[in-house]
């Protein structure tokens, strides 16, 4: 069984990496949360990530998710994740996990995640912090199947 990890940084489109918030779960290596690069002090912010999933048969993949405060995410367009506007501390300390085995497919795949502060119209500050990290796992099988192929 080999495993994918895909994390947010910032090759991810709009990303600026961010310190994390001593009240977030912390970030592993060579991960980061981010807020958007275009409005770094912002109430909001999108950030999205293309990634190959390379093997036919995923076995399973998760999403890990921690957000200061709510968040959409969409993968391939669909949507994972539809927060209602709200200031939880479980969505950034421990975080959230979701199955989205179902959601990817063979080839390029899509992930486009909205953050929000909130109150809503609350920018990124030290004293309202905000901020996104998301760890895409994706367990598959890593062995290379010949029966395709004909010398
Ligand atoms: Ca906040």
């Amino acid at each position: 069984m080999k495993k994918t990890v895909i994390a947010t940084d910032a090759s991810w489109v709009n990303a600026l990496e961010i310190a994390p918030n001593g009240a977030w779960v912390q970030p592993g290596p060579g991960e980061h949360y981010v807020w958007g690069a275009n409005d770094p002090t912002g109430p909001a912010a999108v950030v999205a990530k293309r990634f190959e999933v390379k093997s036919k048969k995923v076995e399973k993949a998760t999403l890990f998710l921690s957000v200061d405060n709510y968040a959409i995410v969409l993968i391939n367009g669909l949507p994972v994740v539809i927060d209602a506007p709200q200031d939880n501390r479980d969505f950034y300390n421990p975080g959230r996990m979701f199955n989205i085995s179902h959601f990817l497919h063979h080839g390029e795949n899509d992930i486009v995640i909205a953050g929000f502060n909130y109150p809503q119209t609350s920018g990124r500050s030290d004293r309202n912090p905000a901020g996104i990290l998301a760890r895409i796992e994706i367990k598959h099988d890593d062995h290379k199947h010949d029966d395709h192929k004909h010398y």
